[in-house]
């Protein structure tokens, strides 16, 4: 029987590419992100491979997002992949400096947010004992880099709500992984700068930075590890990046 994966954020960058990717490999797909009009682009391109089902909300809004997730028709219930990946950052500043709204967003966005999607899908998870929880967390949550302040808590969040998911659901045969992407060029960085294209640009010059596809790829690989296999915890960067803040540009 075919699979069902729930992407969120799904409209852009990574969260894309990977619905791309899964829906190549025969995946049914609960695609989500706030802009209903870039949901339905994606359902008819790909309504020909695979099953799509989209979910329009803002993951920040408890509400919403319980509301959507309960009007799943009985057919898309059964989630074997949740793939955690909406989120921004918003800002970089230090911390004496940075905007309480920007703080609320990141918060709300990727450690709020994540955890009102995964309580209800884990809920069936659990009672199904199986499925696999891939969280989006970043190089981010597993260093602090100078004005990355609020954004970097949220990441270290998600890595522990990772490790706290596989603690807790290990009984049940459910399979948690974490990844963590260094530099992927997406719009990640235009939202960051709100914006602000050339300063976005300016993050991905001089080096060959990742792209959506390359994490579409891992995340594929993630989840087609063999039942007895997951792997829990991976890095990715760019070849020219070592750390969080040290990139070999050519300039
Ligand atoms: P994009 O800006 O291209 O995509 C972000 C996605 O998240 C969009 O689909 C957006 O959808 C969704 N999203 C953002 N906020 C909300 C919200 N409040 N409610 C619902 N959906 C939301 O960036 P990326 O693809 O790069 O980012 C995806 C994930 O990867 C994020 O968690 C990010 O932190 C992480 N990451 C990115 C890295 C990078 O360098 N690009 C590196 C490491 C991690 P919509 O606007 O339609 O709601
Ligand atoms: C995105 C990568 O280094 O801009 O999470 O925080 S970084």
């Amino acid at each position: 029987m075919a699979k069902t994966a729930f992407i969120t954020g799904a409209t852009s960058g990574i969260g894309k590419a990977t619905a791309v990717l899964l829906a190549r490999h025969g995946i049914n797909l609960i695609l989500c992100g706030r802009r209903e009009d870039k949901l339905q682009e994606l359902k008819e391109s790909m309504e020909k491979e695979v099953k799509v089902h989209t979910l329009a909300f803002d993951v920040r809004e408890r509400q919403a997002v319980e509301r959507a997730i309960g009007s799943l028709p009985t057919q898309w219930q059964q989630i074997n992949f949740l793939i955690n990946n909406a989120g921004n950052a918003h800002g970089l500043s230090p911390i004496h400096e940075g905007s309480v709204d920007d703080w609320d967003a990141m918060m709300d966005g990727n450690v709020k947010g994540l955890l009102y999607v995964s309580k209800p899908i884990i809920r069936g998870m659990v009672a199904r004992r199986s499925g696999h929880i891939v969280n989006i967390g970043s190089i981010a949550g597993k260093e602090v880099y100078p004005n990355g302040n609020v954004y970097c808590a949220s990441k270290h969040a998600v890595d522990a709500l990772t490790e706290g998911m596989r603690l807790d659901l290990n009984p049940y045969g459910i399979k948690v992984s974490g990844i963590h992407p260094g530099a992927v060029q997406t719009d990640f960085s235009v939202v960051r700068f709100k914006g602000d294209t050339q300063r976005a640009d300016h993050v991905y010059k001089g080096y060959q930075p990742l792209v959506a596809d390359d994490i579409a790829d891992v995340i594929w690989y993630v989840i087609s590890q063999p039942a007895h296999v997951v792997i829990a915890d991976l890095v990715v960067m760019p070849t020219a990046q070592a750390s969080a803040t040290v990139m070999h540009k050519q300039v």
